[in-house]
């Protein structure tokens, strides 16, 4: 099946004040939809025109990188949305997850500032995340479109640091958006459920 643009998980409006409906209306029906358009022509008569977009990413990386960058953020907007939620954030993580992590990585509130320095650090455009690599819950950075998969380890949460993410809303200042991301949007249960699936 070609790439298709799903639609968002909550209203447009569902996260303010922390994300507009101005920034999710630009963001998912213009730069996301763009990522589907362009992947889609990209991928036409090609051996990965109808793969998954798991399979056209791993496949494509350092080998065909204008197909890999829209494919690599088709997979990590799809995500994206479902890692945000109406009154999100906060300290409370499903109970497995939130023991790996403390194992892992420290006290909870060690992981979100290391999660948010990742999100700060990531010089240009980019994503910070954690993900399951060799057993471990991580913290990591990636440049453009890139993603975990393409290092050896598994997404389960990311949060996009390109400038049309948060330029609307919060200007230059990306710290404040991604406190406010850690703090009043991220949908812990989805997380948990891409944790469950990478433990396997
Ligand atoms: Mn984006």
């Amino acid at each position: 099946m070609a790439f298709t643009l799903p639609d968002l998980p909550y209203p447009y409006d569902a996260l303010t004040p922390n994300m507009s409906r101005e920034t999710l209306e630009f963001h998912h029906d213009k730069h996301h939809q763009a990522y589907v358009t362009n992947g889609n022509n990209l991928a036409k008569g090609t051996e990965w025109e109808n793969k998954p977009v798991e399979e056209v990413v791993i496949g494509t990386f350092g080998k065909n990188q204008g197909l890999f960058n829209n494919a690599g953020q088709h997979y990590n907007h799809i995500h994206f949305w479902k890692w945000m939620k109406k009154g999100g954030g906060g300290d409370k993580l499903p109970g497995k997850l939130e023991k790996q992590i403390t194992s892992d990585i420290g006290p909870i509130a060690k992981m979100k500032e290391d999660f948010i320095q990742a999100g700060v650090t990531q010089f240009g455009s980019g994503w910070c995340w954690l993900a399951v690599k060799d057993g471990k819950v991580v913290v990591m950075k990636t440049l453009n479109g890139e993603n975990p998969l393409v290092h050896g380890a598994k997404p389960i949460l990311g949060c996009d640091v390109w400038e049309h993410s948060y330029y609307i809303d919060y200007r230059n200042r990306r710290p404040d958006y991604l406190k406010a991301f850690v703090d009043h949007l991220i949908n812990w249960d989805h997380v948990a459920e891409m944790f469950e699936a990478a433990m396997k």
